[in-house]
């Protein structure tokens, strides 16, 4: 009896234990349940890394960094951030426009796609992180994304041009799949942070507010989810959430056509100044990404700023005195993972459209008093992580 009675008090013990191991597997790093349950393991580790990192940090980050900058276009190295301010930014954005067309050898803002794997790899090597937006071109007429000819309803499974939007996912997974890189004799795939479907609260892209039913809007978003990691087999992607501002609508609105939990590891929105902000215009951007942070917390994602930024830059302490004061103006605000800047892009070409000074330009002092608070974080500041 007593020899039973052992194995009785032992079975229960270890039964316990498993039980209380996989608790705290569940919520141990790594483990955290992310949209494609396969993500390799650098791609679980940035994920958890963000999230414990944005506890304390933000990371500065810059949409075609290294493509571009106010003054030069493709020079190795080169960076407006780095020359502002000694190093390059944490986070890159990079975008796909025109990467669904068949041949396409450059995005709409003429930055050469294979050019722009090699800046993707070297921004992970140093240790950066990588997002990618995709201002797609519209599968049905074929124009560009502000081309708002019904097109979601098609895209969707059943739909008439389903077929092309499984053509345009698999050039991607095609880019996707030249993001190798070899790290101690290992090759890894690039983690990458994917943006699809952007600003969809406001109206200006096809796939925006008015073009598309909540439902369809969702079902072409888990399709692409469902695709790219099925069928296509990615595991390096982490999917972020990213509608416009939320101070420019109901907080509900947000949730309107979110796909779901497991469709979703980041949550995100974009915000633009237009103007000198108002001390009000500060504490509504400060109430909405604290607001995004608790969200983030709830479900258990990243929170961050997408994209943003206030063209041209005409306010000499704008960082300090709006982005800052916006993120100081609520306590959970500075839960943010990261915050994108919109792109530099050349004088040449479009000029007084960028988002982060260069050297001379008048808010570049501000600037490094913004990247010098403990908060914001540059590359040359990150821990690893991918580890
Ligand atoms: C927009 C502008 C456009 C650009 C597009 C995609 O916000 O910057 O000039 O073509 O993003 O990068």
């Amino acid at each position: 009896m007593i020899k039973y009675a052992n194995r009785f008090i032992l079975m229960v013990l270890l039964i316990t234990t498993m039980a209380c191991q996989s608790n705290t597997a569940e919520n141990a790093p790594g483990k955290t349940p992310l949209a494609d349950p396969e993500a390799t393991e650098q791609t679980r580790a940035l994920f958890y890394n963000l999230q414990e990192l944005a506890k304390d940090n933000i990371l500065f980050g810059h949409q075609d960094d290294l493509a571009y900058g106010v003054n030069w276009i493709n020079e190795p190295g080169r960076s407006d951030i780095k020359a502002v301010a000694g190093s390059y930014p944490a986070v890159y954005g990079w975008e796909l426009g025109d990467l669904g067309n068949a041949g396409a050898k450059q995005n709409l803002d003429d930055v050469d796609f294979e050019q722009m794997k090699g800046w993707i790899k070297e921004g992970y090597r140093r240790g950066g992180v990588i997002t990618l937006s995709w201002h797609m071109d519209n599968p049905v007429s074929g124009g560009s994304s502000w081309d708002t000819t019904d097109a979601i309803n098609q895209m969707i499974p059943g739909g008439a041009r389903h077929d092309h939007y499984k053509k345009m996912l698999d050039r991607f997974a095609d880019f996707i799949n030249d993001l190798k890189v070899t790290s101690n004799g290992t090759e890894v795939m690039v983690p990458v942070i994917f943006r699809p479907f952007h600003e969809h609260t406001g109206g200006w892209f096809w796939w925006g507010e008015g073009h598309v039913s909540p439902d369809n809007y969702k079902k072409v978003w888990r399709f692409t989810v469902e695709y790219l990691r099925s069928e296509k087999d990615l595991h390096n992607l982490l999917y972020a959430y990213s509608p416009s501002s939320p101070v420019e609508y109901d907080y509900q609105k947000y949730w309107e056509k979110y796909p779901g939990d497991q469709y979703v590891d980041l949550l995100g929105f974009d915000h633009y100044h237009h103007s000198e902000a108002t001390s009000s215009q500060i504490r509504e951007l400060g109430d909405a990404l604290g607001w995004l942070v608790r969200q983030a917390e709830e479900r258990n994602k990243i929170a961050a700023l997408t994209e943003g930024g206030f063209e041209g830059i005409p306010d000499e302490d704008w960082w300090t005195d709006v982005v800052l004061a916006s993120i100081n103006a609520d306590p959970k605000a500075k839960g943010i993972a990261y915050a994108l800047f919109w792109r530099n892009a050349p004088n040449s070409k479009n000029p007084g459209h960028y988002f982060a000074p260069y050297p001379g330009q008048m808010s570049a002092d501000n600037f490094k008093q913004f990247v010098d608070d403990p908060l914001i974080l540059l590359e040359d500041e990150l821990p690893d992580l991918y580890e």
